[in-house]
């Protein structure tokens, strides 16, 4: 396990994805996170299934207590469909759906708030700065600094999976050049709006997250640990995305679980200091590019020891700690 990562207390902003909550499952194994509370957006996800699938993630984890929050603000570019149907299948997993004859099988209900007011009021309440963890778009921390921008102080760092600083972003759509990824594509002014904000930021980039496909081999690896029920369940979620749109890729890759790992293992990462500039609309809308001066300062991963983080994943999803709870 990496050497005594810093202890933290995470509010997670994810959008349903497979490899959301894939994000989701490492951070509840994490003995060293508190999770302050996870917000849903209706991104790369159909809602109602991407919250589901969360609150029988929670209660796997014996995790009810953590609040849950439904996002309500919407990207002005929808995600393809035949991504968005992927939590529909990790809602129907079996070992999701299993009543355990001890303990409390409950569903928490999401709380009524909508998922920026829920941001907001979470930043607010807490004595101890946050760490805001986003694997999808940014629409809700964004609108929440920007009805109250002194709420930055209370954020010790962002960490966001997003942009395609100098390599191809993974956006095909009409009008468009392709030079974004979808994450920062979905809703473009709230991408600028949080460069804007001043918050400290964390980027993982395609630049990063292209070195860290998931690979057959170590789909074979995580399955000969099948026994530990963590990685049976992350197995059968990653099996989803073998098939994924050729248009698109050819292989899914470790977007948001490489970024939720920095707060595990950022040993086995690099980072380098950079000014961006984002576009909020046009044929590049969604694009942060890297500009020599006058940009925003951001920190962005770089490069990736694929093996140590390979090796990390594979450890933490044998941890069963929680099983005592
Ligand atoms: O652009 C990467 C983001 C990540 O947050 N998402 C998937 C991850 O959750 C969008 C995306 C890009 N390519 C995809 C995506 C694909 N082939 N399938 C599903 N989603
Ligand atoms: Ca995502």
């Amino acid at each position: 396990m990496g050497q005594s990562p810093k202890q933290r207390t995470v509010l997670f902003d994810h959008d349903g994805g497979v490899d959301d909550l894939l994000s989701l499952m490492m951070l509840l194994a994490m003995p060293h996170i508190t999770l302050a509370g996870v917000v849903v957006t209706p991104a790369d996800c159909f809602l109602r299934p991407a919250i589901s699938a969360t609150q029988k993630i929670l209660r796997f984890f014996r995790r009810q207590d953590v609040e849950l929050s439904e996002g309500t603000l919407h990207g002005v570019n929808p995600f393809p469909r035949d991504w968005r149907k992927h939590a529909y299948a990790i809602d129907a997993l079996p070992i999701l759906n299993e009543l355990r004859e001890s303990g409390d099988n409950t569903l928490a209900n999401p709380v009524s708030e909508p998922g920026h007011e829920f941001l907001a009021r979470k930043l607010k309440e807490s004595d101890v700065p946050l760490t805001v963890l986003i694997t999808g778009p940014v629409s809700n921390l964004a609108a929440a600094l920007t009805a109250e921008p002194d709420l930055v102080a209370k954020i010790e760092e962002v960490v966001w999976m997003g942009g395609a600083l100098n390599v191809p972003g993974n956006v095909r759509d009409y009008e468009h050049d392709g030079s974004a990824e979808w994450n920062a594509y979905w809703d473009p002014p709230s991408t600028y709006n949080l460069g804007q904000s001043g918050a400290p930021i964390t980027l993982f980039p395609l630049d990063a997250t292209d070195s860290v496909p998931v690979t057959i081999d170590f789909l074979h690896r995580l399955a000969q640990q099948r026994r530990y029920p963590l990685s049976d369940l992350a197995g059968q979620c990653w099996a989803l995305t073998v098939g994924t749109i050729p248009s698109y890729e050819y292989v899914y890759h470790m977007w948001d679980t490489l970024t939720t790992g920095y707060l595990g293992a950022s040993e086995f990462m690099t980072f380098r200091q950079v000014q961006t500039e984002t576009m909020s609309f046009g044929p590049s809308a969604g694009r942060i590019k890297e500009v020599p001066e006058g940009g925003t300062l951001i920190k962005a991963a770089d490069s990736v020891d694929v093996e140590g983080f390979l090796n990390y994943i594979l450890e933490l999803f044998r941890s069963n700690y929680w099983q005592g709870n």
